[in-house]
């Protein structure tokens, strides 16, 4: 997956508003019937994720086609992202915090509402698992840190080495240069949040990262947090967010682009109308990204950013779709 580096887009200057177009453009990589899509179109089952995780939407579809529930796609498609060594961002081979620990954060969240997360939580490789776990073994939402950690190998995970060769080799060499201080967006990153609406029509989502990178010790960003990260409700839509994870969590950023959709915008509309309160919060900043993406009980789709350079992707019956979004700060 191409890594994006949003601090070279820092100096694009604030374009205002725009005058929010649909989505117009896609590319279709595995089938010749969807040469484009926009927002508007009704398609069930279908998988929707952040960026351009294709081989997660694949896994999701397969499981939807099959006739299995949303929320074993979702599972399953993060699950994939997670088990990839090459994706720097999520799972084994996440970078690490500034200690050089990789500390994993992901939730899931069903058609009933009902959800579980994981925080800040080391050595095992599937965050999102062991957050489905906490949603359907115990009366809780949350657990964090070394509970989390125990409670996984209560349920049978393995103790997994998250931190590859590769990372520790750019984690030391970041080290080299770094001054130590949390600022905000200084590495690349690309979590995964995935939603799905499965043959009975029932919407599930999931969220996975390692969050920032290098980032210090113990901080949780919004994607274990319902409400920021991911938020589902199945008479509604869902949502989910990528990017600066302190941002999202200030907005409740998923809970207001499901309430959006709730008051009739549809999904585009609802990512670009979540994403334009955020900037009106930082007006005076371009150096941060912060993406949504969303989907409603219909079936239609969205997805909105600050910055250029944001994609989704669908796989639904009509193939596999990465969507390029729109973004606020135009190039
Ligand atoms: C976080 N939102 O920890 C996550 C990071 C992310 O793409 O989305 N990276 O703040």
């Amino acid at each position: 997956m191409q890594r994006r580096n949003f601090l070279k887009n820092s100096s694009v200057a604030a374009a205002g508003l725009i005058s929010a177009p649909l989505i117009t453009s896609c590319a279709n990589e595995t089938s010749s019937k969807a040469e484009t899509t926009h927002s508007t179109k009704v398609i069930r089952p279908i998988a929707i994720c952040t960026w351009n995780f294709k081989n997660a939407t694949a896994k999701a579809w397969e499981v939807l086609s099959e006739g299995g529930s949303s929320l074993d796609a979702v599972q399953q498609g993060g699950m994939v992202e997670e088990a990839d060594v090459t994706n720097k961002t999520v799972g084994v081979g996440g970078r690490p915090d500034r200690d050089g620990n990789v500390t994993l954060d992901a939730c899931i969240m069903d058609k009933d509402g009902n959800c579980g997360a994981v925080l800040c939580m080391q050595n095992i490789a599937s965050p999102v698992s062991v957050a489905r776990k906490v949603m359907e073994d115990t009366p809780h939402v949350m657990l964090a840190g070394k509970g989390a950690e125990k409670f996984a190998y209560e349920k049978g995970f393995e103790k997994t080495n998250l931190l590859t060769e590769q990372s520790k080799k750019e984690w030391l060499e970041w080290k080299k240069t770094s001054k130590y201080k949390p600022i905000i967006n200084i590495e690349n990153h690309d979590t995964i949040g995935i939603l799905a609406i499965d043959k009975n029509g029932d919407l599930s989502g999931a969220c996975t990262t390692s969050g920032m990178s290098y980032k210090y010790a113990g901080r949780v960003g919004d994607s274990p947090i319902i409400g920021a990260g991911l938020f589902v409700d199945n008479e509604i839509g869902a949502a989910t967010a990528t990017g600066v994870g302190e941002e999202v969590v200030r907005t409740v950023g998923s809970f207001l682009i499901v309430e959006l959709m709730r008051q009739g915008k549809s999904p585009q509309e609802a990512c670009e109308e979540g994403v334009k309160r955020i900037m009106a919060k930082n007006k005076d900043r371009t150096d941060f990204q912060i993406g949504f993406i969303a989907i409603n009980k219909k079936g239609e789709t969205g997805g909105y950013c600050i910055q250029p350079g944001f994609s989704y992707r669908t796989y639904s019956e009509e193939g596999h779709i990465n969507t390029p979004s729109d973004s606020y700060l135009k190039a």
